[in-house]
Parts: C-alpha cells; sequence; structure tokens
C-alpha cells in the first residue's frame, strides 16, 4: 500500500489559555498604603485574578495601574484598586509587611467595552499563527505572566486536521519566533484522541514527549531540527503542550509547528 508523506494541514480549533493583562510584576507578603483616594473592592473569589477579571468589568477603571489582594478566607478576596490619580494626590506611600497581600503592578491592555460581555483585544499573536506556514507570524503565551523560567508552559494548542480524521503522526519540527530566545520552547508533549470533545472532558493519549529541536538556536524566525519517532495510534485530533523553555522570560512562542505524518 502506497502512503503517503504529508504536512498535516489543519483547521484550527481554540487556544486551551491565554492571559490578555500585563502583569508587570508583583510583590508578596506586602501591601501599599496610600493615604487618600484609593478604592476598594471585596471580590467573592479565593484568586487574586479575580481582581483583574473585575477591573476589567467595570467601566472608567481603565486607569488603575496596580492593587493590593489581601486573602480574607478560603473563599474571598479583597483589593485595593490604585490609579495614576491616587500616586499623584497622595503624599504618603508605605510599602507594609503583610503576610495576607500581594502587591500587584499590571497594565492593561486596550479594551473596547460593548453592552456584554466586554471583549477584549491586545494582539493578533493567538494560536493559528502558528499553523499559518509562516515564519512571519507567531503564537504567544503567557501562561501565568510571571517572569520565571516556567511561565509560559503548560499552554499550547488542539488542532484537528482537515486532512484527514485518522492521521499517523511520526514527526514534528518547530520554528522559532521573531525575538527574544529565551521564550523558545525546548520540550513539547503531543497527545491525540479521536473523541470530538477536546476540551472540558476530553481524553488524550500521549504519542510523543520530547524535544522540539531547538536546544541549538537556529535563529530567530528559523526552523529547528525535525523530530522523528515512532507512533502506531491513528488519531483524528491533537494537542501541543510546552513543558519547557529556553530562559527566564514571560511567556512562550513560536512562529510554527509542524506535524508530519501519513493519511
Ligand atoms: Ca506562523
Amino acid at each position: 500500500m502506497l502512503s503517503v508523506f504529508v504536512i498535516l494541514s489543519f483547521v484550527l480549533s481554540l487556544m486551551i489559555y491565554d492571559v490578555e493583562v500585563i502583569q508587570i510584576g508583583i510583590i508578596r507578603n506586602a501591601s501599599l498604603i496610600l493615604t487618600s483616594n484609593r478604592s476598594s473592592s471585596t471580590i467573592e473569589g479565593n484568586q487574586c485574578n479575580k481582581c483583574l477579571c473585575k477591573i476589567l468589568n467595570i467601566d472608567g477603571f481603565s486607569s488603575i495601574v496596580s492593587f493590593n489582594c489581601y486573602i480574607i478566607n478560603m473563599s474571598k478576596v479583597s483589593c485595593d484598586l490604585f490609579t495614576r490619580t491616587n500616586y499623584q494626590m497622595s503624599s504618603d506611600y508605605r510599602m507594609n509587611i503583610n503576610l495576607n497581600s500581594t502587591f500587584y503592578f499590571v497594565e492593561l491592555p486596550s479594551i473596547t467595552i460593548q453592552h456584554a460581555p466586554v471583549v477584549i483585544t491586545r494582539s493578533d499573536e493567538y494560536p493559528a499563527r502558528a499553523i499559518d506556514n509562516s515564519t512571519e507570524t507567531k503564537y504567544l503565551n503567557f501562561g501565568a505572566n510571571l517572569l520565571t523560567l516556567t511561565s509560559g508552559t503548560d499552554t499550547g494548542f488542539y488542532v484537528i486536521p482537515s486532512i484527514s480524521n485518522a492521521s499517523l503522526v511520526v514527526a514534528l519540527r518547530f520554528a522559532t519566533g521573531n525575538d527574544l530566545e529565551q521564550r523558545d520552547p525546548l520540550t513539547v508533549t503531543l497527545e491525540g484522541t479521536n473523541s470530538t470533545s477536546l476540551d472540558i472532558g476530553s481524553s488524550w493519549t500521549l504519542i510523543y514527549n520530547g524535544s522540539t529541536g531547538l536546544e541549538s538556536d537556529p535563529g530567530r524566525k528559523s526552523y529547528g531540527v525535525q523530530q522523528n519517532f515512532t507512533n502506531t495510534i491513528r488519531c483524528a485530533s491533537y494537542r501541543f503542550l510546552v513543558t519547557s523553555k529556553r530562559g527566564i522570560a514571560y511567556a512562550v512562542q513560536y512562529s510554527e509547528v509542524q506535524i508530519i505524518g501519513f493519511v
């Protein structure tokens, strides 16, 4: 039987996770005290990122640049929200040690507030940019959005190849983004499924767990070494998750991913 060796083309599904608010930095176990003009908001939820959601859903609060997030109990946090005006009008800034608070600096994206829900658009570096056959475009994911070695890992995307519903993948190839080699993914998992449920309730089978072929930096907007592997599992859909990256950076990025195999 003649097998056709192809680079699979894809119908993109959707991203797994992406963060639109830029978290510039945090100071743990601390709270900032200003003498005047601060607004406080109590959020029902046990995570400080609920404060970010609250900010983005309040019209007129787009100038907020920092906040304290206090953990009240397991199910409730409280946030003090600070604007640039707060800093300009206050003559007293104090950073207090506070084991129940984390202090956040944030930069909000340009947002468009419609009736509902809030529509947030910031960049065109979404998952489809990893499979548009151009190294001029890239997919970038901040993940937890901290300046660490692991930020952006455990993110990825899933795809439904349009060329076949039972393809056999035997190789992959990654290409780097346009800047910041620290963001290059170094290792990745590739999983497959024949389920039609690709997010909640999905069930994935591991096909490959290893290098992206970018250990040796090929330069910007360039392909790494093709990674060949043995696989006998035919699948309808695939999922990539980045498991490590080259250096300390806010995000993971790559300009192209090719899944190579048989139909
Ligand atoms: Ca691309």
